[in-house]
């Protein structure tokens, strides 16, 4: 299909815009730090940042309200005590926009029913939710292409399992240009090289996932020393004992090293050295302790931020304000474009 795009002077005028967010399902994992987290706060200088926190995407699947309202401030907290400064990006929560909501109803519009049945989340959710198959689980897709198209997003960093809902909103945007004028940006999903699956500890060719049932395999941000070291202890490897990096014949070992160099910073070479002619009893420790030593202080900063509540309203407040002007800008030109009488 073809693209369509902003005009040359529109775009050259301003920094590269980023979308991203995570929903506020659970304590967030090493994976999403190492996938999703730590790319956002790489890209946050040299972009024009939006992260939002994905509340409206999160009632998908049923939660306990309560929950996900503490988790709406934890994940705000972490966001910043990770490294997203809001003084350089735009923290805010989906819902406190309601462009979100009212863009999403106009592209269902332009959005085939067969679309949505094809997309894997959808089918995958279906099963593992059988009793609770809404109207909202098969909208997903529709919903994230409104927060993307919203803000004329030029790059959206995510994990791969996120691609085929990129690719639909990329394929609404130009249906949309192409009926109407050049209205919304086409985004590009931008997938990390290395770290795009984390594998599970105990199972390494699965996903380490924030709501997998055993949690014995799932590292979390907020896990305690004790613990991240257990885990790592118990994690599966094979039956040699090289630490060498080789996701196909060693998935578990190839799995660590690649924790290993995600947060000690040094390549897979030099982590192969220092583990040279050393058992794995030794290296699994080695890994537990660098990821346990890195996570304290983000802990620590999170706690100290989730005390003043007052500050993380105002940061979100603040973000909304800013969210609101470009959506609701974005969203205007869309209601005038398909004939909404405007007052
Ligand atoms: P769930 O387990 O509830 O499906 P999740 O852990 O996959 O959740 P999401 O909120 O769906 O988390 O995703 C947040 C971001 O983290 C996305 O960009 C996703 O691609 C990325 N991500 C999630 N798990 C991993 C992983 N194991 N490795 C790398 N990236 C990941
Ligand atoms: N579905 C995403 C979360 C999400 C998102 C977005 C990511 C909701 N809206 C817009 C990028 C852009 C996920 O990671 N599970």
């Amino acid at each position: 299909m073809e693209e369509v795009t902003l005009n040359a002077a529109e775009n050259s005028a301003r920094k590269k815009r980023l979308y991203s967010a995570v929903q506020p399902t659970n304590a967030l994992t090493i994976g999403n730090y190492i996938g999703a987290i730590r790319n956002m706060v790489a890209m946050q200088d040299e972009y024009d940042c939006l992260f939002a926190i994905a509340n409206m995407h999160a009632i998908t699947v049923r939660q306990v309200p309560a929950e996900l309202r503490k988790n709406t401030l934890a994940m705000l907290a972490l966001y910043m005590a990770c490294g997203l400064s809001p003084e350089r990006c735009t923290l805010y929560v989906q819902s406190h926009v309601p462009c979100h909501a009212e863009l999403a109803w106009v592209l269902n519009t332009f959005t085939y029913v067969g679309e949505m049945e094809r997309m894997t989340q959808f089918k995958d959710k279906s099963a593992k939710h059988a009793d609770n198959i809404n109207m909202g689980l098969m909208d997903y897709p529709v919903l994230m292409a409104a927060d993307i198209l919203l803000y004329n997003a030029d790059v959206v960093p995510v994990g791969v399992d996120q691609r085929q809902h990129l690719e639909i909103t990329r394929d609404i945007a130009v249906r949309f240009n192409n009926i109407y004028s050049p209205t919304f940006v086409v985004p590009e999903g931008v997938y990390p090289k290395v770290g795009a699956k984390v594998g599970d500890l105990l199972d390494p060719t699965k996903k380490m996932s924030k709501s997998s049932e055993n949690t014995a395999g799932t590292v979390f941000m907020s896990d305690d020393k004790d613990t991240v070291i257990r885990k790592f202890r118990r994690a599966v490897t094979d039956s040699d004992s090289e630490v060498r990096y080789n996701p196909e014949e060693k998935p578990g070992v190839s799995n660590l090293l690649s924790i290993y160099t995600a947060f000690s910073g040094k390549s897979i070479e030099e982590a192969e050295r220092e583990f040279a002619g050393r058992g794995y009893g030794d290296f699994k420790l080695a890994v537990g302790e660098v990821v346990a030593d890195r996570l304290a202080p983000v802990q620590k900063e999170q706690a100290r931020l989730l005390a003043d509540k007052e500050y993380l309203n105002s940061v979100l407040k603040e973000g909304a304000a800013r969210a609101y002007k470009i959506a609701s800008g974005t969203l205007s030109k869309v209601y005038r474009k398909i004939g909404f009488y405007q007052l």
